[in-house]
């Protein structure tokens, strides 16, 4: 069969005109969704009251955009409601902070459900469809409801929990269901490849096959593990630029970058620091910690309550070890421009990334991507985040002990320079190779070849 276009469904589209393609996805496809004249749809940046209901396509050189508008409460509870107040929580093991609410539920159905409905017209026979994350779990059931016959992909950019956290969910069977209708659903992890597994055989009878595909109800699920990267390459050089016009901080800085999201693990991050500083005086005045933590979904309790959380921590860190000269540790709850933060992780002596559970965690490669090759900084690195399984080499920490997280940074701190060398050249070589160029291809040829095989075409 040949190779049609490639259709991208994401809850966000790119810009209309290409001006803030500097995102990760946006790179990543680029050159597969230009070789064939693709289409990205997407979420339109802002919500109206009279939603149209049709796509809106816009031609950029590259590929095509195609917005779909939704109704600012319909999409509140779709995307704030069940998408991150039931689905994130619970992806990220986070049971306790689950927020049922059945409008949530229903508005997440009916967005997809209408998405579906733009979607399905706009498709050509031989397009390879490949949707993106947790917003859109039950689009191809929808797409597939709608006669549509196109081999379906989908990419869970988050973590997926273990069978009984799972079962928390109100619906998990349908949620099960609704990843069943995929015909390749590709993960960051063998840890989540595991945990599906186990969810299709207790919530759809799934049977593993030889083959490596689950069977469901007579037909086949293609599953596997893609470990998303980053444009190594053009990090790199965004921080080897940058820092030729930039001096090095005047102490060695820790760093942190990340989302302000209880998944990150910040409160534990800032409970290791302060546990060093109490444990190591001999550090104190002789460091800083400088941690990024731009708002996200503030509208959200969860969120308002970490962002306190973290105030009152720093704040505390500050008051009790802080001097007039000294600052031990520089929050700021802002975002700021990348080509500023690849020069802030080039010259930081050590990355902090201790998220709780993550499903990958970029800025664990982006840090390394980062580093001078002669005199790297080190990667103190939680053993949750899916980028755990692909970087042995940096220090992996358990990020709910602050001892282990306290003992990780007195070590980075300390590494001979030999051994942060050989650290660093194993991340960054198997970084080089696996870059986000590679998670795409590596995606696409494997949904080409489930569209090969033509699996299940006579089941459907
Ligand atoms: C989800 C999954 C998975 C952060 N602060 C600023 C800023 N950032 C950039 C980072 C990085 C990105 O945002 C965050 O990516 P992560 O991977 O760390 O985390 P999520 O946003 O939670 O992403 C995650 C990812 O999807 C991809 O599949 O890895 O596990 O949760 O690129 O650098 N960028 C700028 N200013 C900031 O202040 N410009």
């Amino acid at each position: 069969m040949s190779v049609g276009r490639l259709v991208i469904i994401s809850n966000r589209a790119p810009s209309v005109d290409g001006s803030a393609d500097s995102g990760g996805l946006v790179v990543a496809l680029k050159d597969a969704l230009s070789k064939n004249g693709g289409l990205w749809i997407g979420g339109a940046a802002d919500q109206v009251e009279e939603p149209a209901q049709t796509l809106r396509f816009h031609e950029r050189p590259d590929f095509d955009v195609a917005l779909f508008e939704t109704d600012p409460q319909i999409y509140s509870d779709y995307y704030l409601g069940y998408s991150n107040s039931v689905l994130w929580p619970a992806f990220h093991g986070r049971v306790d902070l689950i927020d049922v609410q059945s409008r949530y539920a229903s508005a997440y159905r009916e967005v997809n459900k209408r998405l579906a409905r733009m979607v399905a017209p706009a498709l050509r026979p031989d397009d390879q469809i490949w949707v993106h994350d947790y917003q859109l779990i039950p689009l191809a059931s929808e797409l597939k409801s709608l006669g549509v016959k196109n081999r379906i992909g989908f990419f869970l950019h988050i973590p997926l929990p273990d069978l009984h956290t799972f079962m928390a969910i109100p619906d998990w069977q349908d949620v099960a269901a609704w990843f069943g209708q995929y015909d390749l659903v590709g993960f960051q992890t063998r840890r989540d490849l595991a945990n599906m597994i186990n969810i299709f055989r207790h919530a759809l009878r799934g049977e593993l096959r030889a083959n490596g595909h689950i069977g469901i109800n007579g037909r086949e699920v293609a599953i596997g593990c893609f470990p998303i990267s980053i444009d190594v390459e053009g990090f790199r050089q965004l921080a080897m630029n940058g820092a030729q016009s930039t001096d090095p901080a005047p102490l060695p800085r820790l760093i942190g970058v990340d989302r302000l999201d209880y998944s990150k693990g910040l409160p534990q991050r800032l409970s290791g620091y302060e546990t060093f500083l109490a444990n190591h005086p001999e550090y104190r005045s002789k460091v800083t910690l400088l941690q990024i933590a731009p708002p996200t979904r503030d509208k959200v309790q969860a969120y308002r309550s970490i962002r306190a959380e973290l105030e009152h921590l720093s704040g505390r860190i500050n008051g009790r070890f802080g001097t007039v000269e000294w600052t031990p540790v520089q929050y700021i709850h802002r975002a700021l421009p990348r080509d500023e933060l690849a020069v802030l992780f080039h010259y930081s002596r050590v990355g902090l990334v201790t998220p709780l559970f993550d499903g990958m965690n970029l800025v664990a490669k982006e840090y390394v991507a980062a580093q001078d090759f002669a005199d790297p900084g080190v990667l103190v690195l939680s053993q949750f985040a899916g980028a755990a399984e692909e970087m042995p080499e940096a220090l992996i920490v358990n990020p709910h002990d602050p001892h282990d997280i306290a003992e990780a940074i007195r070590t980075a701190l300390d590494m001979p320079a030999a051994e942060r060398i050989e650290r660093h050249q194993a991340l960054y070589a198997h970084l080089k190779v696996h870059d986000v160029a590679h998670w795409s291809a590596a995606f696409l040829k494997r949904l080409k070849k489930v569209d090969d095989l033509g699996l299940d075409r006579v089941a459907r």
